[in-house]
């Protein structure tokens, strides 16, 4: 059993997309083992994202996920990863897949609904950083 970070974005929270998007993960096998709504500071989107810090889209980025509201939840399940980057879509939902949350719902390559970790190593950082150990239980 793996285990993943999900994000509903500002943009996907906004639009009324957070039932919808854990449609799709439960559809799909994956279970929600943890889940709380916040808004993040300026400060927390920066070192969330500190691997992206170089990036021309880092400061835009970080702004959006300050924006409004969001949606953090753990998945459990098989593959749990790279299943949940599926039902995502590519980054940029011009070129995600149909049937993809990112084709059916972004509307930009920034604002595109919803985040994942991408490797083992990230979703652990990903995890601790929103979740203490004592409420990762599964
Ligand atoms: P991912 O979310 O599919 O893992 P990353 O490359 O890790 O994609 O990028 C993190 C987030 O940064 C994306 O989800 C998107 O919101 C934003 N982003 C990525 N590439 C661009 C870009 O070229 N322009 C603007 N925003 C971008
Ligand atoms: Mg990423």
């Amino acid at each position: 059993m793996g285990k993943t970070l999900s994000i509903i974005k500002p943009d996907g929270v906004a639009q009324g997309l957070i039932g919808e998007v854990i449609k799709r993960l439960e559809n799909n096998g994956l279970k929600i083992i943890c889940m709380k709504m916040l808004t993040m500071t300026k400060d927390q989107a920066e070192s969330f994202y500190e691997v992206h810090k170089e990036k021309p889209f880092f400061e835009s980025l970080t702004y959006f996920m300050t924006s409004g509201s969001i949606v953090v939840m753990v998945l459990e399940g098989e593959n749990a990863i790279a299943k949940y980057r599926e039902i995502m879509g590519a980054t940029n939902y011009r070129e995600a897949a149909e049937g993809t949350i990112r084709r059916d719902f972004a509307t930009d390559i920034e604002k595109n609904i919803v985040h994942g970790s991408d490797s083992p190593k990230t979703a652990a950082f990903e995890i601790g950083f929103f979740f203490s150990s004592f409420e990762v239980t599964g």
